[in-house]
């Protein structure tokens, strides 16, 4: 039996881990459901202790931005992060089984078991955070066990990367990280600015070029994005590999109408229709 048959004749059916990763031509715009005590909450520059509660239910909330043509979510574990282990399984698997778009999920995976078991409630990729900085090797073991599945999750807070929800700062520098880790097998980078998180004061896209300068895997923009032009201002970076922005407090404020940021910079968008030059009334 294969390790893919394995895992679907396990004791949860996956009901959406199939559906395949969205368009990689278009800049996905991936709405953020950070869970605090089984709530979809946003914290401002990750600060536990300030923390807004958005909504007791975050299935309603994952419906309502599928619903509006969200084609993946990004789910945050934060007890988690916090604790060294998964906390809001049940939520998550409450999401994962209520829409038809694949799930990332993040937040307290330290090792081997845990992320087997997120990938086994269906979840479509798990994110790595502390353990790339604490035992890079083990990531390099899950890319190979879970090819295309694995993410990692660089939060930095001036150049230096947070670890254990974003409490401590290490000495690794964001880039050299996000090297290694595409080194290991990485399928991609999610780079956070933890200054910008929650702030709506843009994404920092200096911090973002440099890093997708670096490496060759596909980087998501996350952190600080408060309104469609921020979104616009990320497509300059989708040709050095800027594929995906998430977005969270803007969605929950009502800055950002998901609706409208899709149609600006994903599927569809103006930006890739092709000129029509032979009615240009252009010289
Ligand atoms: O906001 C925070 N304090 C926070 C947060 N959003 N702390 C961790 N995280 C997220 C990371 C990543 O997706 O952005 O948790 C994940 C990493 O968790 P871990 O347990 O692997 O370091």
């Amino acid at each position: 039996m294969t390790k893919e048959e394995g895992r679907n004749n396990s004791q949860f059916p996956i009901p959406n881990s199939q559906f395949p990763i969205p368009n990689s031509q278009i800049m996905n715009v991936i709405p953020a459901i950070d869970l605090l005590d089984g709530k979809c909450v946003r914290l401002y520059q990750g600060d536990y202790a300030k923390s807004q509660t958005f909504n007791d239910n975050p299935v309603a909330v994952a419906r309502q931005w599928v619903n509006e043509g969200a084609t993946m979510l990004h789910l945050v574990d934060l007890d988690g992060a916090k604790a060294g282990h998964p906390v809001n399984q049940a939520a998550i698997e409450a999401i994962v089984r209520a829409v038809d778009v694949p799930c990332q999920v993040g937040g307290g995976m330290r090792d081997r078991t845990s992320v087997a078991a997120i990938l086994n409630l269906g979840v479509r990729r798990a994110i790595l955070g502390t353990v790339a900085v604490e035992q890079p090797q083990l990531v390099g073991e899950l890319c190979a066990e879970f090819p295309g599945q694995i993410l990692v999750g660089i939060d930095a807070r001036n150049g230096k990367v947070a670890t254990r929800g974003w409490l401590e700062t290490s000495a690794v520098l964001a880039t050299e990280l996000a090297q290694q880790m595409a080194e290991l097998g990485a399928a991609e980078i999610i780079y956070t600015d933890i200054h910008r998180d929650g702030t709506m004061e843009g994404p920092n896209l200096e911090s973002l070029r440099e890093i997708a300068k670096a490496i060759s895997i596909p980087v998501i923009a996350s952190g600080g994005v408060s309104s469609i032009a921020d979104l616009l201002s990320l497509l300059a970076l989708e040709s050095i590999g800027v594929k995906s922005a998430i977005v969270g407090r803007a969605i929950y404020t009502g800055d950002v109408l998901l609706k409208e940021a899709i149609q600006a910079v994903g599927q569809g968008r103006w930006q890739d229709v092709p000129p029509d030059l032979g009615s240009s009334s252009f010289a």
